[in-house]
């Protein structure tokens, strides 16, 4: 059996697991979480980037020899670098505030439609595009010589190479998903320097090997390399999705909801477009088409907001309250930034002429109800605006631990759910850095690994349609 290392930040927490991969083995550890707090400072949020680094370094020690190590993240931010490689600032965090009214700035040069067109992807006020522009005048973005995305930025830290991961890449909104390469036309209309972005590289391409200070620093014997692997969480993650055959919706559940499909090609029509789906670039030429939803976040938010929460209880509590009394849009951008979440979904509720949930328990059920809701609609919208029909809907992520999510996933969906495994985006870390070694095949053998040796639960529909439908034509008339 081989030992790889899976550095997997995500917006809440980061990790370091090992996994350990046999012909027929795929086993997942974790050497060491850590939390990754956002800190707001007078310019803004930002993410604490030196803390997270050390977090990573403390678990490459903790995890011991491996063959290989890889990097993933959540998607769109960046760090910039200086001339001399040296780091100016801390990444700016994709719920600040700075890109509010950007976009529309920017579709005066180039139109909405046109910009879809081009880059496939859907509007996010977050999008690197609209970072880099709402940074146009600062004095960093002045003096930068790099820009790399997060888990470049960390992989650059460990091994001292730069490069810029495909399918990272593809959530900037300056990739064309057609080409798979830069959108250099509509980066030149708006006046933006893809020079700033080291040469693009794909998930199983070399990234380097550990520097020497980074073995002293973790105790490790070199040489270590590190393997680039599908550095978007959300890519990673959908790699590791046990799913056989074609016929398959998935969606990634942690602090968002991912929700959408694996296609060979992007879909870029203009009510592809209005329905906001997005084609960010997969493994193997892939394409995953898929809704931002707000996800857990909601749910996060809230237990923040309540301190001290016994989860499993408080799960307990909300399956108990009545199914769909009241429900809030799960994809609305109003729910993007930090704060006040009972509060905002109360009002939401109560301006929408529906019962105003009060407890934790009706608040938790209000948002799972929500989250099931923009599941089946942004499955049934994927579908459709694909030519693409499915039969089965994956659960991965965080959320598949969350049994009431799935089940009321499965009976909005009206399909069966397969819940599994959690820690999709490790295993999807682990499983491209096997195959840069040789240890498994192609997309379908490490599916296949994975439905042999990961044990999804499986959700069916308890019935219900019509209510979930009519609360679905509720939603969409508001
Ligand atoms: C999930 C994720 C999403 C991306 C969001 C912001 O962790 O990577 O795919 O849209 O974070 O980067």
């Amino acid at each position: 059996m081989t030992s790889y290392a899976a550095v997997d930040l995500g917006a809440s927490s980061g990790r370091v697991m090992v996994g350990r991969v046999g012909p027929d083995t795929l086993e997942l550890t974790e050497a060491h979480r850590f939390p990754n707090r956002p800190v707001r400072v007078p310019e803004g949020l930002r993410w604490d980037i030196l803390g997270l680094y050390a977090g990573v370094l403390d678990g490459l020690r903790a995890a011991g020899q491996v063959a290989s190590v890889g990097v993933d993240s959540w998607a769109v931010d960046y760090g910039l670098l200086d001339a001399d490689g040296a780091l100016l600032g801390n990444p700016v965090h994709y719920r600040d505030a700075r890109t509010e009214g950007v976009a529309q700035k920017v579709w005066a040069t180039v139109p909405a439609a046109e910009l879809y067109a081009a880059t496939g992807l859907q509007y996010a006020p977050f999008n690197t595009l609209y970072q880099l522009i709402a940074a146009r005048s600062t004095a960093q973005l002045g003096q930068a010589a790099r820009a790399l995305l997060v888990p470049d930025l960390l992989t650059y830290w460990l091994t001292g190479e730069q490069g810029t991961e495909l399918t990272n890449a593809s959530t900037t909104q300056l990739v064309d998903p057609r080409t798979r390469d830069w959108a250099y036309g509509v980066a030149e209309r708006l006046g933006i320097d893809l020079k700033l972005f080291p040469p693009l590289r794909l998930p199983g391409d070399p990234a380097g090997v550990l520097r020497p200070e980074v073995l002293e620093e973790t105790g490790l014997t070199g040489p270590v390399p590190v393997t680039a692997v599908g550095s978007h969480d959300t890519a990673s993650a959908v790699a590791a999705v046990p799913a056989s055959g074609e016929r398959f919706a998935y969606i990634c559940t942690g602090t968002w909801s991912l929700a959408g499909l694996e296609l060979t090609a992007p879909v870029l029509t203009e009510e592809s477009r209005a329905a906001n789906f997005t084609n960010e670039l997969g493994l193997d030429g892939t394409v995953r088409y898929l809704r931002n939803i707000m996800g857990l976040w909601l749910l996060q938010e809230c237990l923040r907001a309540w301190g001290e929460t016994d989860l499993g209880a408080l799960l307990r509590a909300a399956g108990e309250v009545p199914e769909l009394r009241s429900v809030v849009d799960a994809g609305d951008a109003a729910f993007l930034a930090p704060g006040r979440m009972p509060e905002r979904i109360a009002e939401a509720c109560r301006a929408s002429g529906q019962p105003v949930p009060a407890t934790p328990a009706e608040i938790t059920r209000c948002i799972l109800d929500s989250l099931a809701l923009a599941h089946r609609r942004a499955v049934e919208d994927a579908q459709r605006l694909a030519g693409h029909p499915v039969d089965v809907v994956h659960v991965v992520g965080g959320g598949a631990r969350n049994a009431l999510l799935c089940q009321l996933t499965a009976d909005a969906c009206g399909l069966p759910v397969v819940a599994g495994p959690a820690e999709a985006a490790a295993l999807g870390n682990v499983l491209v850095q096997a195959r840069a070694g040789g240890l498994v095949g192609d997309l379908a053998g490490m599916r296949g690994l994975l439905a042999r040796t990961q044990r999804p639960v499986r959700y069916e529909p308890r019935g219900g349609a019509a209510r979930w439908r009519a609360a679905a034509a509720r939603l969409a008339e508001r």
